[in-house]
């Protein structure tokens, strides 16, 4: 399945794509309603193509039909719900029904092999458990593929590296910030994860985060990071990297993927950054057809060098509504972590704090620097900061005012991290 030649893959989306069209228009008002809004009907669709002729589907949907208003299944075939909790507004609610969860564990299953993990493997899964998906998703992936799942959830830092040397983890599943938060934990313990742990792999998501923050996680472990992405809409976490690493491979029997100008809706060329949108192939008890993802990324089609012939998406760059507009200027926040972590000086934690001064942006952006790098000497403090502040300016084109802070000083997250906090009223 995986190394199929793309032609057939396209040929099987296309028959999953034409039953689920099918079904939905037949069975389900909201589908029904919406396509035929959109003045199209499943005969249309006749080539995977015409997939673009579909109406889009946005997380406004959801909620406005929060919490099963587009479940399409009957209550009892509901085994599993998680709540997606979101930056605004309601909650929105995903049920799964019995093969949602055997086709999200398959999908997470294949990853994971891709990347070579395995009977022999020890998973900790420091992804919070509970309505988040993170952390049931990567344990039952990881137990489809027979390793031992240790499952400790977020928290208790001290006794999670403890475990981690007691039961010889192999594998760590969280968010790269709760990863460089374990990093410091360990140290100040006077434990080295590269020498005093059999720690190898990493699977990281469920946040933006850099090629600069995985140079500096594999710098100071040894440790192997790979990317991990999914929303829970899709169902949770779902898809990684490979070990070419060259790219998120999403298999294409699982999920359609599009890449579009978040302005236009048009398509973008492979290679060319937009917003993703992904239609779900086998999902039953709430199927996404064109549904906006939000994030911003590339998609290709080639083949990858490991063999496989889905398609990969590139790491994420950010999210179309989180993207800033500073004083006019589009910043995405995964620009400036990009710009500080190729700093040698600034270590991993940074935050950046949007005010309105006198009616003008006026952005803040505290760094923490490496405890090699500090110094008493305010000439050589104020020196670095002027650096920062000009490297900002080159990549970014705008100027922001850097604070140093000294290590350890910012706060510290167990889940997702908040580097954002915008206090501007609008
Ligand atoms: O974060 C699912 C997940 C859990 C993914 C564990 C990976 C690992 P939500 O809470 O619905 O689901 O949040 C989804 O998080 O739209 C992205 O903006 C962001 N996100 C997830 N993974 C990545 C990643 C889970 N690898 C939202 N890189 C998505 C960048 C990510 N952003």
């Amino acid at each position: 399945m995986e190394c199929m030649p793309r032609a057939e893959l396209e040929r099987m989306q296309y028959m999953q794509l034409k039953k689920l069209v099918n079904n939905l228009y037949s069975f389900n008002g909201f589908y029904h309603d919406r396509m035929r809004d959109a003045g199209v009907h499943p005969d249309d669709i006749n080539c995977l193509g015409d997939i673009v002729k579909l109406p889009f589907m946005y997380k406004q949907d959801l909620r406005d039909h929060y919490p099963t208003g587009l479940f399409t299944v009957p209550g009892n075939e509901v085994v599993r719900y998680h709540v997606s909790s979101g930056t605004s507004g309601k909650p929105t609610l995903v049920g799964y029904t019995r093969g949602d969860i055997d086709y999200w564990t398959e999908t997470l299953a294949r990853s994971f092999t891709s990347i070579g993990i395995g009977i022999d493997d020890i998973m900790q899964v420091s992804y919070g458990y509970g309505l988040f998906t993170g952390g049931l998703g990567a344990h039952y992936g990881a137990e489809k593929v027979g390793a031992t799942v240790v499952p400790v959830g977020t928290g208790s830092t001290e006794r999670q590296i403890e475990l981690m040397q007691d039961l010889d983890v192999t594998v760590l599943a969280c968010t790269p910030s709760y990863f460089v938060h374990m990093i410091e934990v360990a140290k100040r313990m006077g434990i080295d994860i590269r020498n005093d742990t059999v720690l190898r792999k990493a699977v990281l998501g469920a946040e933006p985060w850099s090629e600069g923050m995985r140079k500096h996680i594999e710098d100071s472990t040894g440790v192997r990071a790979y990317d991990i992405y999914g929303t829970s809409e899709m169902a949770g976490p779902m898809f990684t990297e490979c070990e070419t690493r060259d790219g998120i491979h999403i298999p294409a029997d699982m999920m359609y993927a599009e890449i579009i100008d978040t302005e236009t809706g048009e398509p973008c060329a492979d290679g060319e950054r937009g917003e993703l949108v992904v239609t779900m192939l086998r999902k039953e008890a709430m199927p996404l057809i064109r549904f906006r993802v939000k994030d911003i990324c590339s998609i290709t089609h080639e083949p990858c060098a490991c063999g496989r012939t889905s398609p990969r998406i590139s790491r994420i760059f950010g999210r179309a509504d989180d993207m800033l507009i500073i004083r006019g200027i589009n910043v995405f926040p995964s620009q400036i972590e990009y710009t500080l972590m190729h700093i040698p000086q600034v270590g991993d934690q940074y935050r950046i704090l949007l005010d309105r001064v006198d009616s003008l942006d006026h952005a803040v952006i505290q760094v923490e620097i490496r405890p090699e790098a500090f110094s008493d000497r305010i000439e050589d403090m104020t020196r670095l900061r002027s650096h920062i502040e000009s490297e900002l300016k080159k990549y970014l084109n705008i100027a922001v005012t850097v604070e140093l802070k000294a290590p350890g000083e910012l706060p510290r997250f167990e889940g997702k991290a908040k580097r954002v906090i915008d206090r501007r009223v609008l």
